[in-house]
Protein backbone atom coordinates (compact mmCIF):
# COMPACT_ATOMS: atom_id res chain seq x y z
CA UNK A 1 0.00 0.00 0.00
CA UNK A 2 3.23 2.19 1.12
CA UNK A 3 4.36 1.80 -2.82
CA UNK A 4 0.92 2.36 -4.25
CA UNK A 5 0.77 5.74 -2.26
CA UNK A 6 4.27 6.93 -2.87
CA UNK A 7 3.67 6.52 -6.70
CA UNK A 8 0.40 8.14 -6.28
CA UNK A 9 2.51 10.89 -4.35
CA UNK A 10 5.43 11.68 -6.96
CA UNK A 11 2.69 11.27 -9.98
CA UNK A 12 1.21 14.07 -8.74
CA UNK A 13 4.40 16.36 -8.26
CA UNK A 14 5.18 15.16 -11.85
CA UNK A 15 2.46 16.78 -13.40
CA UNK A 16 3.42 19.76 -12.18
CA UNK A 17 6.26 19.62 -14.55
CA UNK A 18 4.80 18.79 -17.93
CA UNK A 19 3.89 21.34 -20.58
CA UNK A 20 5.41 25.06 -20.91
CA UNK A 21 3.94 28.80 -20.25
CA UNK A 22 4.45 31.63 -22.83
CA UNK A 23 3.94 34.08 -21.35
CA UNK A 24 4.01 37.57 -23.38
CA UNK A 25 6.23 40.86 -23.19
CA UNK A 26 4.67 43.99 -24.42
CA UNK A 27 7.75 45.80 -25.99
CA UNK A 28 7.10 49.13 -24.57
CA UNK A 29 6.49 47.99 -20.68
CA UNK A 30 8.90 47.34 -17.97
CA UNK A 31 9.34 47.55 -14.09
CA UNK A 32 12.40 49.33 -14.29
CA UNK A 33 13.32 53.21 -13.81
CA UNK A 34 12.63 54.91 -16.67
CA UNK A 35 13.26 58.65 -17.62
CA UNK A 36 11.32 61.02 -19.32
CA UNK A 37 8.79 58.45 -20.46
CA UNK A 38 6.42 56.74 -18.32
CA UNK A 39 6.08 52.62 -18.84
CA UNK A 40 4.19 50.41 -16.90
CA UNK A 41 5.15 46.92 -16.26
CA UNK A 42 3.59 43.76 -18.13
CA UNK A 43 0.90 42.53 -16.26
CA UNK A 44 3.38 39.75 -13.73
CA UNK A 45 2.97 35.91 -13.98
CA UNK A 46 0.64 34.62 -11.26
CA UNK A 47 2.92 31.74 -10.13
CA UNK A 48 0.38 30.16 -7.50
CA UNK A 49 -2.39 30.11 -10.31
CA UNK A 50 0.25 27.88 -12.81
CA UNK A 51 1.45 26.05 -9.66
CA UNK A 52 4.56 27.07 -9.79
CA UNK A 53 5.67 26.66 -5.63
CA UNK A 54 9.08 28.22 -4.38
CA UNK A 55 11.70 25.57 -4.82
CA UNK A 56 10.46 24.68 -7.92
CA UNK A 57 13.31 25.09 -10.46
CA UNK A 58 11.82 27.03 -14.23
CA UNK A 59 13.75 26.49 -17.09
CA UNK A 60 13.27 29.97 -18.97
CA UNK A 61 14.00 31.20 -22.37
CA UNK A 62 12.99 34.22 -24.44
CA UNK A 63 11.02 33.65 -27.52
CA UNK A 64 10.72 35.97 -30.76
CA UNK A 65 12.09 39.60 -30.33
CA UNK A 66 11.50 43.11 -30.86
CA UNK A 67 12.49 46.15 -32.67
CA UNK A 68 14.19 48.74 -30.52
CA UNK A 69 13.83 52.11 -32.89
CA UNK A 70 11.80 53.76 -34.67
CA UNK A 71 13.60 52.16 -38.12
CA UNK A 72 12.40 48.59 -37.42
CA UNK A 73 15.67 47.26 -38.02
CA UNK A 74 16.79 46.62 -35.27
CA UNK A 75 15.99 43.85 -32.60
CA UNK A 76 16.57 42.49 -29.81
CA UNK A 77 15.11 38.66 -28.37
CA UNK A 78 16.93 39.52 -24.11
CA UNK A 79 14.95 40.41 -20.94
CA UNK A 80 15.45 40.57 -17.08
CA UNK A 81 12.91 39.28 -14.98
CA UNK A 82 12.46 39.54 -10.98
CA UNK A 83 10.20 37.48 -8.61
CA UNK A 84 7.42 39.18 -6.30
CA UNK A 85 5.61 38.63 -3.34
CA UNK A 86 2.90 41.26 -4.77
CA UNK A 87 2.03 42.70 -7.63
CA UNK A 88 2.47 46.46 -6.56
CA UNK A 89 4.17 48.66 -8.55
CA UNK A 90 5.53 52.02 -8.18
CA UNK A 91 5.68 55.00 -10.71
CA UNK A 92 8.91 54.71 -13.60
CA UNK A 93 10.93 57.31 -11.93
CA UNK A 94 11.61 55.18 -8.48
CA UNK A 95 14.94 53.01 -8.94
CA UNK A 96 13.06 50.60 -6.31
CA UNK A 97 9.62 50.13 -8.40
CA UNK A 98 8.49 46.71 -6.71
CA UNK A 99 8.30 46.58 -3.56
CA UNK A 100 7.87 43.06 -3.31
CA UNK A 101 10.92 42.04 -5.44
CA UNK A 102 13.00 39.31 -4.07
CA UNK A 103 16.47 37.87 -5.15
CA UNK A 104 16.47 34.50 -7.39
CA UNK A 105 19.45 33.57 -9.83
CA UNK A 106 21.99 35.68 -11.41
CA UNK A 107 22.59 39.48 -11.17
CA UNK A 108 22.03 41.44 -13.77
CA UNK A 109 23.00 45.20 -14.01
CA UNK A 110 20.70 47.06 -16.53
CA UNK A 111 21.21 49.67 -18.33
CA UNK A 112 21.64 53.26 -17.21
CA UNK A 113 18.28 55.47 -19.24
CA UNK A 114 19.23 56.85 -22.57
CA UNK A 115 18.09 60.38 -21.11
CA UNK A 116 20.06 61.63 -18.39
CA UNK A 117 21.61 58.53 -17.30
CA UNK A 118 19.50 57.48 -14.41
CA UNK A 119 20.75 54.22 -12.79
CA UNK A 120 17.99 50.91 -13.07
CA UNK A 121 19.34 48.72 -11.53
CA UNK A 122 17.55 46.68 -8.81
CA UNK A 123 19.69 44.19 -7.20
CA UNK A 124 17.15 41.34 -7.35
CA UNK A 125 16.35 40.71 -11.09
CA UNK A 126 18.25 38.03 -13.40
CA UNK A 127 19.08 38.02 -17.36
CA UNK A 128 16.60 35.70 -20.07
CA UNK A 129 17.46 34.96 -23.29
CA UNK A 130 17.17 32.90 -26.14
CA UNK A 131 19.57 30.20 -24.17
CA UNK A 132 18.21 28.46 -21.19
CA UNK A 133 18.50 29.70 -17.40
CA UNK A 134 17.54 28.09 -14.90
CA UNK A 135 16.09 30.09 -11.66
CA UNK A 136 14.99 28.57 -8.55
CA UNK A 137 11.92 30.01 -7.31
CA UNK A 138 12.61 31.94 -4.45
CA UNK A 139 10.62 31.26 -0.70
CA UNK A 140 7.63 34.36 -0.72
CA UNK A 141 7.24 34.42 -4.43
CA UNK A 142 3.71 34.25 -5.90
CA UNK A 143 4.65 36.43 -8.72
CA UNK A 144 7.22 36.90 -11.88
CA UNK A 145 7.68 40.10 -13.30
CA UNK A 146 9.52 40.39 -16.67
CA UNK A 147 10.98 42.99 -19.50
CA UNK A 148 12.17 43.33 -22.81
CA UNK A 149 15.87 44.51 -22.32
CA UNK A 150 16.14 48.56 -23.02
CA UNK A 151 17.19 52.08 -22.41
CA UNK A 152 14.32 53.80 -24.14
CA UNK A 153 10.73 52.00 -24.83
CA UNK A 154 8.64 54.09 -25.98
CA UNK A 155 9.94 53.82 -30.01
CA UNK A 156 9.34 49.70 -29.53
CA UNK A 157 7.23 47.30 -31.41
CA UNK A 158 6.95 43.89 -31.34
CA UNK A 159 4.72 43.59 -35.07
CA UNK A 160 4.65 39.90 -35.29
CA UNK A 161 3.36 39.62 -31.67
CA UNK A 162 5.72 36.56 -31.27
CA UNK A 163 8.26 38.39 -28.18
CA UNK A 164 8.13 36.26 -24.25
CA UNK A 165 9.32 34.22 -22.10
CA UNK A 166 9.09 30.66 -22.28
CA UNK A 167 8.72 29.23 -18.88
CA UNK A 168 9.13 25.60 -18.01
CA UNK A 169 9.08 23.87 -14.68
CA UNK A 170 11.73 21.15 -14.96
CA UNK A 171 12.73 20.59 -10.87
CA UNK A 172 9.91 19.55 -8.35
CA UNK A 173 11.60 19.57 -4.93
CA UNK A 174 11.72 16.30 -3.03
CA UNK A 175 9.46 18.39 -0.26
CA UNK A 176 6.71 18.96 -2.78
CA UNK A 177 6.44 15.37 -3.46
CA UNK A 178 6.66 14.81 0.43
CA UNK A 179 4.07 17.43 0.76
CA UNK A 180 2.12 15.75 -1.74
CA UNK A 181 2.15 11.83 -0.49
CA UNK A 182 1.64 13.17 3.37
CA UNK A 183 -1.17 14.52 2.12
CA UNK A 184 -2.37 11.63 0.57
CA UNK A 185 -1.33 9.52 3.42
CA UNK A 186 -3.51 11.77 6.07
CA UNK A 187 -6.37 11.53 3.92
CA UNK A 188 -5.72 7.46 4.14
CA UNK A 189 -4.97 7.63 7.49
CA UNK A 190 -8.27 9.43 8.21
CA UNK A 191 -10.79 7.41 6.14
CA UNK A 192 -8.93 4.15 7.92
CA UNK A 193 -10.01 5.67 11.01
CA UNK A 194 -13.00 6.71 10.07
CA UNK A 195 -13.79 3.20 8.84
CA UNK A 196 -13.07 1.37 12.44
CA UNK A 197 -14.78 4.23 14.44
CA1 LIG B 1 13.96 51.53 -27.70
CA1 LIG C 1 19.71 44.09 -11.52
Amino acid sequence: MFVLLAVIGLTFAGKLAQGAVFYKLGPTATYLRTSREGPSPNTPLNLTQLGILPGMTLRITTIGEFTIDCYEVNYRNTATAVFSSSTTVLSSDNQYRLPGAINAGDDIVTWVTMYDGLTTDIPEDFYVGPECVDVVVPEGALYLFAAGRDDWYSDNLDRDNDFGLNIEIVTVPESSSLFALAGVLGCFALSLRRRWR
